[in-house]
């Protein structure tokens, strides 16, 4: 055979996930990459309960002491916001914001964090200070002159805490409009929208306790290695018990293969690990719903042939819509399931055996199920699995969402909802006295549609970066500079905040690890993770300039700035976030006695209905829905079709990138790749190494290319590709999404590859 030749910064990871390549690769982060303060160092040094929330992940806390030592990605999360490294107004003055665009994202936020607020002054391309007072004037007097409400979008990235975004939907629906663009309709939206339909509501019902409990684990489209590093310490745990976890996902993922927890003396003192995955099953991108109802079919073959398989007592009493399922699941053919799956029969009818074992079974998932053009019906396959064997309101099973920031779920349970429901309007209304518009609003795709067509002028960005993280920034970069102003409140500088409209402000506010003063008085804010709990994160480190103010501050000060007669008393919030809590206990009585039970180490869990087996659904009941045949995406006979997925690596938190290595996935100080399937490599004629091109087929009469990568042969499913998130985010497309939840489909674009010809 001939050899191989070698791509440059292409490697295997052999090692177990975990252990002492993680140790490693945290103490050079924390040491060089992050320059990390002083202050951070101790707090991590220390391993104590921290006392803020760590703003790496959702998942829960076991005894609610953030091990930060142990949990690379934790302790990256932590260092890259408490760097020693400052964006002064001198940085600003050097650079000009044309410059700037041109440098890349990691460059732009390795730069440290901003100081002062400031504004964009278009006669020298700059970014010039400006007072606080002066800022909210700016932005008080063009919200007033805005002719309809409906003009602004108020986008929530979900680190923002209970009180700032509870705030913050306050404003915006004194001002007049439900237009809440959030990071959760990039994620896991497919979540919030179809688990209502399926069991009466849109979160997950699992507690950690549940994990010690389950029979079986299927884990689907996440990657908790790099995303959810807690959850490996729980799934450690659960895979020592012996318990089956059954992985469905295109990439042969490390740490869903092998994990050494480093908190394991005897695996680390023995550089071995533990196998996670008893069977990994590498589904083809966008194959999801076919293999579970694959999955479905083969469990109603064996209730067919000797019983025992179905729970018919759950189903008769709790469920709706069994009968149809089973039509369709029995009308569906195995050829079109393995076909679309790119999964045996026999694979998926042995899950459907280890199911019907199991008294007690977990589905967890990720983003390689909701970000699809079916992520809602994807999410409601799931839910069906799971029914169809009662496996929801019993102690060790259910459903488990992984969830993205680390407040995206408390972000939207206080408020932050361009659909707002009858109760939540009244009660609105009757805490403050206004009538909130009922009218629904825009959620980030038709916000971004909006700042496309220029009818939105207005952009008001609580974190994040918004137009990164969207699709087809070819059309929206230009676009935002129509805008009449943008407001981006942020703790790093990134590209969103250079594509400034006719009037920009860059507003620097405090990280969650650092101290929160109000007249004296340290705060703290709340957060909800994955599991629905809500307990208090209060930070230590002293801030990083004195001009910083707090979200809630801000968003605050803005409100008085732009609301002349408005109803709520804004300033006595932002003195004493307890009012703010009274405020949301009011609106939301599931928050009842919500000062008194934060105080409570680990705080409290939110009423979960499902768990009692109560369905807050409109018959009563939970319901079977049916996935309308087996394609996730418009079907295609043309094989030279493939379906890309867009992934993070294990150095980047979203459109942070806080280095160039991957190394679970073996890639080395570049990011410029496509992975693909050696097979299907050779069939496009192109071999590993070459740089190629990669195009969308749409089929919107606009061209979408990525050209120059370089193609790497890749255990990954034949006919699926994968590049990092957000360098393809030009590939897809804006009109590309869920129609149910508007989730863009990240997750599986078609694309045809070819190599470029040497020059
Ligand atoms: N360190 C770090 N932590 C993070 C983040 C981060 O960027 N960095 N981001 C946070 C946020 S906002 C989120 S939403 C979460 C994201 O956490 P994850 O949901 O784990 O996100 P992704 O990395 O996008 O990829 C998910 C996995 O889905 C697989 N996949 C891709 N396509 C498909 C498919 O069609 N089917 C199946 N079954 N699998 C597929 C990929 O191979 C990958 O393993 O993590 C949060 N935590
Ligand atoms: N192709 C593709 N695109 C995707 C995804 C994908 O998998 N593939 N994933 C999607 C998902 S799941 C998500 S959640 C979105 C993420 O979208 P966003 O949430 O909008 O993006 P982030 O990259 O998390 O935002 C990073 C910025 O947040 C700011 N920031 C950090 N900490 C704080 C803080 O404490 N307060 C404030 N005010 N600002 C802060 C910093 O300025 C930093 O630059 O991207 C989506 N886009
Ligand atoms: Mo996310």
């Amino acid at each position: 055979m001939p050899m191989k030749k070698p791509i440059p910064g292409i490697a295997r990871y052999d090692h177990p996930a975990g252990g002492w390549g993680a140790l490693r690769a945290t103490a050079k982060a924390v040491r060089t990459q992050m320059d990390a303060s002083d202050a951070a160092l101790t707090l991590l040094r220390t391993n104590k309960p921290a006392g803020f929330d760590c703003p790496g992940c959702a998942w829960p806390d076991k005894e609610h002491t953030s091990t930060f030592q142990f949990c690379e990605n934790g302790a990256k999360a932590v260092t890259w916001e408490a760097t020693k490294r400052r964006v002064p107004p001198e940085f600003f003055a050097e650079h000009s914001v044309s410059d700037l665009l041109g440098w890349s994202d990691h460059d732009l936020e390795a730069q440290g964090r901003l100081t002062h607020p400031m504004r964009y002054d278009a006669q020298t391309d700059r970014y010039l200070p400006v007072s606080w007072e002066e800022a909210h004037a700016i932005t008080g007097r063009i919200l007033q002159a805005q002719s309809d409400p409906n003009a602004v979008e108020f986008y929530t990235s979900g680190r923002a805490s209970n009180e700032a975004a509870f705030l913050f939907q306050l404003f915006a629906r004194e001002y007049g409009t439900n237009n809440f663009p959030d990071c959760s309709n990039m994620c896991h939206e497919a979540t919030s929208v179809g688990l209502p339909h399926s069991i009466g509501i849109g979160k997950g019902t699992v507690s950690l306790k549940d994990f010690d409990d389950c029979e079986m684990i299927i884990a689907m489209g996440h990657n908790p290695g790099t995303n959810h590093p807690r959850m490996m310490g729980t799934l450690h745990e659960v895979a020592r018990r012996g318990v089956p976890i059954v992985v469905f996902n295109p990439l042969k993922e490390r740490a869903l293969e092998r994990f050494a927890d480093p908190q394991n003396p005897v695996e680390m003192a023995t550089f071995s690990g533990t196998d996670i995955a008893s069977t990994y099953h590498q589904v083809k991108v966008g194959g999801d719903a076919a293999a579970l109802k694959g999955i479905m079919k083969a469990v109603l073959e064996i209730e067919a042939s000797r019983g025992g398989a179905l729970d018919q007592a759950f189903i008769a009493e709790h469920t709706n819509g069994f009968a149809a399922l089973k039509a369709d699941l029995e009308a569906t053919g195995w050829d079109a399931i393995e076909a679309q799956s790119g999964l045996g029969a026999e694979a998926l009818r042995r899950v459907a055996e280890a199911y019907v074992k199991s008294s007690a079974t977990i589905i967890t998932y990720g983003m390689g199920m909701t970000q699809h053009a079916t992520g809602t019906s994807n999410v409601q396959q799931m839910a069906n699995l799971l029914l169809m064997r009662g496996n929801i309101g019993k102690p060790g099973a259910g459903i488990c969402p992984l969830r993205g920031h680390s407040n995206v779920q408390g972000d939207r349970t206080v408020g932050i909802t361009e659909k707002p429901g009858p109760v939540l309007l009244k009660r609105i209304e009757e805490t403050f006295g206004f009538t909130p518009p009922a009218a629904h609003g825009h959620d980030a795709v038709a916000s971004v549609k909006a700042i496309v067509a220029g009818t939105a002028r207005v952009l008001i960005s609580l974190g994040g970066n918004l137009i990164v993280a969207m699709p087809d920034r070819e059309q929206t970069y230009e676009a935002m500079k129509d805008l009449d102003l943008t407001v981006s409140v942020a703790t790093k500088l990134n590209r969103s905040h250079l594509l400034v409209g006719r009037e920009a402000l860059l507003l620097p506010c405090l990280g969650r690890t650092e101290e929160d003063l109000q007249n004296g008085v340290p705060q703290v804010v709340t957060v909800e993770d994955s599991m629905s709990m809500v307990h208090a994160s209060r930070g230590k480190l002293p801030p990083a300039s004195e001009h910083l103010r707090s979200e809630p501050v801000i968003v605050a000060e803005m409100a008085r700035a732009a609301l002349p007669a408005t109803r709520v008393d804004w300033a006595a919030m932002a003195a004493d976030y307890d009012l703010i809590r009274d405020k949301i206990e009011a609106v939301f009585p599931d928050f009842k006695d919500f000062n008194a039970r934060i105080k409570v180490p680990g705080g409290f869990r939110l009423p979960l209905a499902p768990t009692q087996r109560i369905w807050n659904t409109p018959s009563g009941k939970a319901e079977f829905l049916l996935f309308k045949g087996l394609a996730e995406d418009p079907e295609t006979t043309d094989p030279s079709v493939l379906k890309l997925t867009t992934l993070r690596s294990h150095d980047q938190y979203n459109t942070t990138i806080y280095g160039l290595d991957d190394r679970y996935r073996g890639v080395f100080g570049r990011r410029d790749v496509v992975l693909v399937n050696p097979e299907d490599l050779a069939a496009q004629g192109i071999e590993p190494g070459d740089k190629i091109e990669v195009e969308t087929v749409f089929g919107d009469g606009r061209t979408r290319k990525l050209s120059g990568f370089t193609a790497v042969d890749y255990n990954i499913a034949r006919g699926s590709v994968g590049a990092y998130y957000p360098e393809a985010n030009c590939l897809v497309p804006l009109g590309y999404h869920d129609p149910d939840s508007g989730t863009p489909a990240y997750k599986s674009i078609p694309v045809r590859i070819r190599a470029l010809k040497e020059a």
